[in-house]
């Protein structure tokens, strides 16, 4: 069931911005071999790309920034195969990886339209924080990958001569994709994404941005309170198993999570991701994986006409991004007030949100989203050609600003760990050759 509506349509402007070139800060070559120095040329939405493959040298030097303008990206809406769960993995109370679905919940319809959940109880004693100041980088996804190597390989490489040896052109986060989506409409917060091409595979894991470490470290004592509302709505309406029912007198942990792996592809580029999963639908005959995933989200209730526009043109935009991603069907919203009680719950099909926003006036569009992250990807992969997990390309985007980068070896960004880097080269070369192991 391909989401099949792609085209061959080309913006009408590509390089119709002629705003000046806002790279000071990025301009400048970190890199220590004294490569790549910066071209003033613009990656254009629609042109033919590189063909990015280690042993296809670019013709003519990359391009060295991307534009954002959301015109540049309003055309049909490019290829995105349904996203296929290809295994899933569970983090526990201490942050433990786990290669099973222990962690994953039931979702419990609440008994009422208006359960009156108090989200503030238990803040003061019954929770425990996952330490955000912890960067697991693309750590849990890496060790699932050496874990179901064999799954992933089977389907794809074994078979082709396809230099690559996962067999997906991008390994991330869910999370950092929804990043990309939502770029054209974020006018408030920037991010930096870290890239590192390893046996053909791009590898692409966020750096926490100046900005985020400040907000991180100056939260008022209120917005941590606030940050804890939506994890004690998921235990409100989570329950362990198919059978049981919600504990809302137990412990807020929010290291646990339960993650799904899915494998898509949006245009030519094979995505791996992954991303955690809120619960699952508790009928034994609910649809697979990810047809059976339920996002849980609260929202402070809408009591005006300006309330509803902005939760459609800001808020659906990210829950949108998020959940249509990996294929998780169903939003549960819980809406509450300025005291954290949920006064009602609704459900958000992933599928009628686009219906749901025509209306609005300067909203965003889903096809805009894809077709920017598409363009990223082979902005990316034009860019991205050294195979070394010692380098990294550190794309870097602020609101108003088109992507730019610079490339650092053996830096700081540095994020394959050496355990990963070990397992997967040793292997490949194994495998690409033939040869059989030594004795
Ligand atoms: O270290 C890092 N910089 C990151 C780690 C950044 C982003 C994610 N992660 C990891 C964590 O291991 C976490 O288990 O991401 C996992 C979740 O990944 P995702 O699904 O790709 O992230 P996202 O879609 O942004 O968030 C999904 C949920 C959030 O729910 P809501 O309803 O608020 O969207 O994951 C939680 C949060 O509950 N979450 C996180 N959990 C741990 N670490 C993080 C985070 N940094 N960000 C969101
Ligand atoms: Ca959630």
């Amino acid at each position: 069931m391909d989401q099949r509506h792609q085209s061959h349509h080309r913006p009408q402007h590509p390089n119709s911005n002629h705003h000046d070139n806002h790279q000071s800060t990025f301009k400048r070559d970190m890199d220590d071999s004294g490569r790549g120095h910066f071209q003033h040329k613009r990656f254009r939405p629609g042109q033919n790309h590189h063909p990015a493959g280690p042993s296809t040298p670019p013709s003519s030097p990359p391009t060295q920034s991307l534009s954002i303008q959301r015109q540049l990206y309003e055309r049909d809406f490019p290829l995105y195969k349904q996203p296929v769960e290809v295994g899933h993995f569970s983090l526990d109370s201490e942050r433990r990886f786990f290669n099973d679905a222990r962690q994953l919940r039931y979702y419990v319809e609440p008994e009422k339209s208006c359960p009156n959940f108090d989200l503030r109880d238990g803040y003061r004693g019954r929770f425990v924080k996952r330490d955000d100041r912890v960067k697991e980088k693309l750590d849990h996804i890496l060790r699932w990958i050496l874990a179901n190597r064999s799954k992933l390989q089977s389907k794809d490489t074994a078979a082709s001569s396809s230099p690559c040896a996962l067999g997906v052109d991008i390994v991330t986060w869910r999370g950092h994709l929804t990043k990309l989506l939502t770029t054209p409409y974020e006018t408030r917060e920037g991010w930096l994404l870290a890239v590192t091409r390893m046996g053909g595979t791009l590898y692409i894991s966020e750096v926490e941005t100046e900005a985020a470490r400040r907000d991180r470290e100056n939260r008022t004592e209120r917005h941590e309170e606030m940050m804890y509302w939506g994890y004690k709505f998921e235990q409100y309406t989570c329950a362990d198993d198919a059978q049981s029912l919600p504990d809302p007198g137990g412990v807020v942990n929010t290291n646990e999570a339960f993650c799904t792996v899915v494998q898509t592809r949006l245009a030519e580029h094979r995505l791996l991701f992954s991303g955690e999963v809120d619960c699952r639908d508790k009928d034994p005959k609910a649809p697979s994986p990810p047809a059976n995933y339920i996002e849980m989200k609260t929202s402070l209730e809408i009591s005006t006409p300006k309330q509803r526009s902005n939760f459609h043109r800001f808020k659906l935009l990210k829950w949108w991004a998020q959940s249509f991603l990996p294929g998780v069907p169903r939003i549960v919203a819980g809406f509450r007030d300025h005291d954290g009680v949920v006064v009602s719950v609704e459900t958000y099909h992933i599928s009628k949100i686009s219906q749901l926003i025509k209306n609005e006036t300067n909203c965003w569009k889903p096809t805009v989203c894809m077709n920017f992250c598409c363009e990223f990807l082979s902005f990316v992969k034009s860019v991205v050609t050294e195979d070394d997990p010692r380098v990294v390309h550190l794309f870097s985007w602020d609101p108003h600003r088109d992507v730019t980068y610079s490339i650092h070896r053996d830096s700081q960004y540095s994020f394959l760990p050496d355990w990963y880097v070990r397992e997967m080269t040793s292997s490949t070369s194994r495998e690409t050759h033939h040869h059989p192991p030594q004795t």
